[in-house]
């Protein structure tokens, strides 16, 4: 029944806030796919007369019922992705090829879990990105707070988000494995984005617009990562600052890179997810599997120490369930790709 239904008939509610990276993913993939939404900002007015999240997280979304009212609510961004692809058909993000969907993510998962990481590391590790992001990030919420209220928020936040940095896997032993990697990101993603626009071709997936909910902050509000990209790659922040909207786009199915067939920049950037983000994520889940009250792995060829998460052990597992859900052509295909990349070993059960 629902897939019949082309489009939502009511603009649905997207409630978040415009310094959280997941709430700009989902903007930004709202408006790629040209599904009508009113912009809530949490904490509202607006949001406290809305349906509840059934989750504490920002970004959420509100369904319109069949009479335009306020319906459904959703969380996480990835199953809201996934609702939408199958409430509504046109311009959808993930590709219909199973191969390239299991690449697009993958590449989701990396901006959701470990762009995040250098995001939440630049900005509440140092002090001069600390101190602009709890300036401003207050009255984002309430631009009506007084001064002394917005010097009080701004020193909660800090502290909570900074009382959060262990969970991100942010300390001395991991900073500069996660530094280095964002500098590497940024060049290879440089030179793939010069062979073609998007991670999977000339139209963005799911990947795309994870990796630039946590670019609009690592590449353009903060400062010390941002100087990192201008200097690394010009390039990457007009894509970033690009990606904030790109409605006007016409896109068509075969606008999807072939992927028996991918450019060498598409495999240098798996090189680089299998480098860090795959042994964090299998040394995370290995941890929370044993109940360790430590996840000690290597990343990166060097020791990663942080306490254990249970989030990014769920995706890994929403990873292993599509990647064994593939069939056998695409598996194939996928893992001729992932071969020697060491990603591989994310689906070696
Ligand atoms: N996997 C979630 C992550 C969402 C998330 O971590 N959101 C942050 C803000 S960017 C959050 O809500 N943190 C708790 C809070 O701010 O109350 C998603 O994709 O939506």
């Amino acid at each position: 029944m629902m897939n019949n239904q082309p489009v939502l008939e009511h603009p649905a509610w997207l409630v978040g806030v415009g310094g959280s990276p997941y709430t700009r993913k989902l903007r930004s993939a709202l408006r790629f796919r040209r599904i009508p939404y009113h912009f809530v900002v949490s904490g509202s007015k607006e949001a406290s007369l809305l349906p509840d999240r059934p989750l504490p997280l920002l970004p959420y979304l509100v369904l319109p019922g069949q009479d335009g009212e306020p319906s459904t609510v959703l969380s996480d961004t990835t199953p809201i992705i996934d609702h939408l692809e199958e409430r509504v058909r046109p311009r959808r993000l993930r590709p219909a090829d199973p191969a390239l969907r299991l690449f697009d993510l993958l590449f989701e998962d990396y901006g959701d879990e470990w762009l995040s990481k250098c995001m939440f590391h630049y900005r509440w590790a140092n002090a001069p990105d600390t101190r602009k992001a709890s300036s401003y990030i207050p009255y984002g919420v309430n631009i009506q707070l007084t001064p002394q209220e917005g010097q009080q928020f701004e020193a909660l936040f800090a502290q909570r988000q900074i009382s959060r940095i262990g969970v991100v896997g942010s300390n001395a032993t991991t900073a500069p494995i996660i530094e280095a990697s964002w500098h590497r990101w940024l060049q290879l993603f440089d030179r793939h984005i010069q062979n073609t626009p998007y991670v999977l071709g000339a139209r963005p997936g799911a990947g795309d617009f994870a990796c630039y909910g946590q670019m609009t902050q690592l590449v353009i509000t903060d400062p010390t990562p941002g100087r990192v990209a201008l200097k690394e790659s010009p390039r990457a922040y007009a894509w970033t600052e690009r990606l904030e909207d790109v409605s006007g786009l016409e896109v068509s199915d075969t606008d999807w890179l072939d992927i028996a067939n991918p450019p060498d920049t598409l495999k240098d950037l798996l090189r680089e997810l299998g480098r860090a983000y795959a042994p964090f994520m299998l040394g995370n889940a290995a941890a929370v599997a044993q109940g360790a009250d430590k996840v000690e792995c290597e990343v990166d060829g060097k020791p990663w120490v942080q306490e254990p998460f249970v989030y990014p052990a769920k995706c890994l597992r929403w990873l292993r369930e599509a990647y064994r859900a593939l069939p056998v052509e695409a598996k194939n295909k996928v893992d001729n790709l992932l071969s020697g990349t060491g990603c591989e070993r994310l689906f070696d059960e």
